[in-house]
């Protein structure tokens, strides 16, 4: 492995933290997603969210890192961690997203993370946004829709890069940009009306766009030595058949995949997208000076989240059965069909060298896998967890990782396994699905001591990174 290589964990603000009405934070759009059946109707912008004393809204609690971060970080120092990737929550810093002056409470708590961390030599690798955003920002303009979030967000990446200068080397822009095609309140929009549906996600791209590439220029001036990195819900897409219409409809998938990368890595809308987005007759609310902006303040480097690759087929009559996965719909491939999740996402760390290869080649950058791993069914057995199909999943991928380094000169600085600690399900808002070395006892409905434990992959892990 590298000199230096980033051995870590991953965790964000809205599935760990909690305490949402602690230390001054100011309410999140997040803390209005609920657990139930309708919560995708609400992440994807078909629902409005609204706070409703009878439903669960878990990310209000987190796995409660907020009380428990001493004991947390200590516990990542002692499986050897080199980095954390963990968010900061807007609204802690924010509570509006509108104010002048930051909230001092929230400023300080960061800080003593970071600094423990640091202790440790844990570097932090820090999200600037991870899925959410001051609800109040989301009710004024309508999340990303407004150009006006840019400025919002700018003096938010200008406040936090400044009081955290030194302690934070390595940021991310916006997690998992594209999943806003999909997820449209992971752009804190929500849109009842279908119609609009072209020109407000192009709207609200752009403006995140310029947003990223402004956090770029704001903490290299801050601090020439701030990396900066856009991250992206990435999984190579495979055809079904070698006939060519499959094949071309999995070359149009990545293509749209690598669309965020393109302008934020390389820097301009590549030419399919705008004679796409030209024929649709959506317009792009591009300002003057706008094209020159995205050319000069490109990203550092470029990390994803990676869990399974996908499959697509240019003819539903072929084949129709689809599989579940990360944020996008896919076919359900037949040759993985003995390697699924519990919650039925198909394991394929081949797919894993494929994307990273991918990236490299294209971009010649250096790449960060920030999210990887598997979600599954633990039980707690006279004090340990037996989580044997969990370590099976993560030597499979780090032999990936290991083959793109070594066979394919991916530059990879490194790789940072999901939710190394229990904590609360982005997509299902459960806390049963569970990703960490770290158990945490919690239920779905918020009930449990919220007692640590390691598990077996802890043990396991502990040595790997030694
Ligand atoms: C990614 C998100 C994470 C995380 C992960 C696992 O999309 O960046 O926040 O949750 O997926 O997904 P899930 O929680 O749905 O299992």
């Amino acid at each position: 492995m590298p000199e230096g290589f980033l051995w870590g964990g991953a965790l964000a603000a809205n599935q760990t933290e909690g305490g949402w009405n602690e230390g001054g934070r100011g309410m999140s759009h997040s803390d209005l997603i609920p657990q139930g059946s309708d919560r995708w109707d609400v992440m994807f912008g078909r629902q409005k969210p609204v706070d409703d004393p009878d439903r669960l809204y878990p990310c209000r609690w987190g796995n409660d890192f907020f009380h428990h971060w001493h004991e947390d970080v200590e516990l990542f120092a002692e499986m050897g961690f080199k980095c954390l990737r963990l968010s900061i929550c807007w609204s802690r810093i924010f509570p509006t997203g509108m104010e002048a002056e930051p909230n001092g409470e929230g400023l300080e708590f960061y800080r003593q993370v970071f600094e423990a961390l640091r202790e440790h030599g844990i570097e932090p690798l820090v999200t600037l946004s991870h899925y959410d955003y001051p609800l109040a920002l989301v009710e004024r303009y309508g999340g990303w829709q407004s150009r006006e979030m840019i400025e919002r967000y700018a003096h938010y990446v200008e406040t936090v890069g400044r009081a955290y200068q030194g302690l934070v080397r390595y940021w991310l822009t916006f997690n998992e940009i594209n999943s806003v095609a999909l997820s449209y309140l992971n752009a804190g929009v929500t849109l009842e009306d279908e119609r609009d549906r072209a020109a407000v996600t192009a709207a609200f791209s752009h403006h995140m766009f310029m947003a990223s590439a402004r956090a770029v220029e704001i903490l290299h001036k801050i601090d020439p030595a701030n990396k900066v990195g856009c991250m992206i819900a990435a999984g190579a897409t495979y055809p079904y058949r070698c006939a060519p219409e499959d094949v071309w409809l999995a070359y149009e998938e990545d293509r749209g995949r690598y669309f965020y990368t393109d302008v934020m890595a390389a820097g301009a809308y590549p030419a399919w997208k705008l004679r796409a987005l030209e024929k649709e007759g959506v317009h792009v609310p591009f300002e003057p000076g706008d094209t020159e902006y995205l050319a000069e303040h490109t990203v550092d480097f470029i990390s994803f989240s990676y869990y399974c690759s996908r499959l697509v087929c240019a003819d539903d009559q072929v084949i129709a059965e689809k599989a579940e996965g990360n944020v996008f719909p896919t076919l359900r491939n037949p040759y993985l069909k003995d390697k699924e999740t519990a919650w039925k996402w198909q394991i394929d760390a081949l797919g894993l060298r494929v994307t990273l290869a991918g990236y490299h080649d294209r971009y010649h950058l250096p790449l960060f896998i920030a999210e990887n791993g598997v979600g599954g069914l633990d039980a707690l057995e006279d004090g340990k967890v037996h989580d044997a199909y969990h370590i099976d999943y993560l030597r499979r991928h780090i032999l990936a990782l290991r083959d793109a380094i070594v066979e394919d000169g991916v530059d990879l600085m490194g790789y940072t396994p999901w939710g190394c600690i229990d904590l609360v399900s982005a997509g299902t808002g459960e806390m049963k699905k569970r990703y960490g070395f770290i158990f945490v006892d919690k239920d779905n409905e918020g009930n449990g001591t919220l007692n640590r434990s390691k598990k077996k992959s802890f043990d396991w892990y502990k040595q790997g990174i030694a």
